[in-house]
């Protein structure tokens, strides 16, 4: 069995709380959320960072992102077509990031004023 708990939460091993689905994307909501909406968004194969993703299947990478816009439109992040309110996408890379969790995952923020630049 893998120790990846990103790959146990796709075959369904570990609970998520999941709130947008596709063939090989999920995304779900963070268990220690930091903003009104924060919700995590991965491709369902195993990569370990954006690097490596990009490198391997550029495809798997555009279907995360759109999947991301997806989330932001369906959480009313943003209007049809706009810009408003607003959300921020972001992903960590490492241990001077923060990366806690080594499988590829774009956070998706929203639902309050962010600051910018992040901590
Ligand atoms: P990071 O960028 O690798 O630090 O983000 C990992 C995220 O995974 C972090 O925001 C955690 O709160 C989140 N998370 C989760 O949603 N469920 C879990 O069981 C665990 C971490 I462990």
């Amino acid at each position: 069995m893998t120790d990846c708990l990103f790959c146990r939460m796709v075959a369904g091993d570990i609970p998520a709380d999941v709130v947008h689905e596709t063939d090989r994307t999920l995304a779900f909501r963070d268990i220690n959320p930091q903003a009104p909406t924060h919700v995590l968004v991965i491709p369902k194969a195993h990569h370990r960072n954006l690097g490596a993703l990009a490198a391997a299947d550029p495809d798997l990478l555009g279907a995360v992102v759109r999947a991301a816009a997806d989330v932001a439109r369906q959480e009313d992040l943003v209007t049809d077509g706009g810009i408003e309110p607003g959300y921020r996408v972001v992903t960590n890379t490492g241990p001077q990031s923060g990366q806690s969790v080594d499988h590829l995952h774009l956070h998706v923020l929203g639902g309050r004023d962010l600051r910018w630049p992040p901590g």
